[in-house]
This record gives C-alpha cells, structure tokens and sequence, in this order.
C-alpha cells in the first residue's frame, strides 16, 4: 500500500511537467543564443528557460535568476571541467556562474529538482 502511494506521487510530479517529458536525449527545439559573454536562465515553476544556450568558446557568466520564491535552486554543469556549480539558495535570488568552456555540448541542472535539465551548446568561436 504504501509503495502504492508512492508511485501514485511520482506519476503526478511526472504528469505535472507537461511539455517536458521528451527523452533527456531529444534535441531541444531552439538554442537562445547568448550575446556578450552572458547568458540569463531563468529558474521558474521548477523549470528552466530557456533549456537551451547558444555559446561561442570561451568565458561565459551564466546569470540565474531564480524566480520561484522559496524554493531552492542552484546550476551545475555537470560535464564541465571541475563541475562548476553555484550553492542552491530559495528564490527569488540571482546568482552567476562563470565558466570557460571548449565546444561541446554541457548539461545544466539544478541539484534538486531532475526536470531542471538544460543544454548549454559551445560552439567554436571561430567559426563562421
Ligand atoms: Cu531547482
């Protein structure tokens, strides 16, 4: 019963994210391209957006802005060097990350909440 209850409380949370429950894997439909070295994602209702950043190599300050009041978030960027990530902190609160990065493509997530998965895209800067 109490196993039943629990999976009754994931599929609601699953339910719940609607147009996000593509594969991790799928391509997102657009990369917001960052412009001067700085990227804004916002952090809002557990999601981010965009879920897709544009970069040329290089240094690149990623502004959080966490929207959601009182609830935790932070950005990690798991497959970047040294896994660079700010501390979580409750909203609503800003929060910057600089990173310097080959061309690749970096998840970014939030430590708490697994829908919170985004696409950095580091492209060569230059290239045309
Ligand atoms: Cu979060």
């Amino acid at each position: 019963m109490q196993s039943a209850a629990v999976l009754l409380a994931v599929l609601g949370l699953t339910a719940g994210c609607g147009d996000t429950s593509q594969a991790p894997t799928a391509q997102p439909a657009r990369c917001e391209q960052a412009e001067g070295g700085r990227a804004v994602i916002v952090a809002e209702d557990l999601l981010w957006m965009p879920d897709c950043v544009g970069a040329p190599a290089g240094e690149l300050t990623i502004v959080v802005d966490n929207r959601d009041v009182g609830v935790n978030h932070n950005i990690h960027l798991p497959d970047a060097p040294g896994e660079p990530a700010t501390p979580l902190e409750a909203g609503p609160v800003t929060q910057e990350l600089t990173v310097s990065l080959e061309p690749g493509d970096y998840r970014y997530i939030c430590d708490l909440h697994a829908d919170m998965m985004g696409r950095l895209r580091v492209t060569d800067a230059n290239s045309p």
